[in-house]
């Protein structure tokens, strides 16, 4: 038997409308993701978790600084379904994107130790977080498929959500609606 665990990456309220680095869409997929929820044997939430100086917010406005209002969950995510939250970029270095590249949970040792076979990747963003948390999920190991109606994009130039898109389907990535999970 397959064991699923559902990924939900940065549903943080500096991601969504009104916040600090909004995604479009942000608050679109928040019913989606509560609907997922009870398909899954588990649920990882990761949050963008920032210092207040990182070189970070050299390529990005002010976000997700630990700790703040903006870093938190979107307000509307059922947080009762979470199993373990990861923080990632916390360092003040590097970007972290990847839930992998979490500080305070080893997530691939953590999906290993659950037995968890599947990945299923939703979240926010599609171009940068989702996209580089998809991809290390595959390459740890884990059938991965990102959820296209789960994810919302920055599209800090247009065009990008495409073609994160295709960056996913070249890395082998399953792409699906929700519809049909
Ligand atoms: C993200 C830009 C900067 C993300 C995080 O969650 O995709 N994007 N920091
Ligand atoms: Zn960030």
């Amino acid at each position: 038997m397959a064991v699923k665990c559902l990924i939900v990456v940065d549903v943080q309220r500096d991601f969504c409308p009104g916040g600090a680095l909004a995604a479009a869409g942000g608050d679109d997929i928040i019913p989606v993701i509560n609907g997922l929820m009870d398909k899954f044997d588990f649920v990882i939430a990761t949050k963008d978790w920032h210092p207040s100086q990182t070189v970070h917010f050299e390529k990005w406005p002010v976000h997700c600084v630990r700790g703040t209002d903006g870093a938190r969950f979107h307000k509307d995510l059922n947080i009762d379904k979470i199993n373990e939250v990861v923080l990632k970029g916390t360092g003040n270095t590097d970007d972290g994107y990847s839930g992998f590249e979490g500080t305070n949970v080893d997530m691939s040792s953590w999906l290993k130790r659950n037995k968890v076979t599947e990945v299923y990747v939703c979240g926010i963003a599609t171009e940068y977080c989702v996209l580089a948390t998809a991809v290390d999920a595959l390459k740890s190991g884990f059938k991965t498929t990102v959820i296209t109606d789960a994810i919302a994009a920055v599209e800090a130039a247009a065009g990008d959500t495409e073609k994160a898109l295709a960056k996913m389907k070249d890395a082998g990535l399953e792409l699906k609606s929700s519809d049909s999970i």
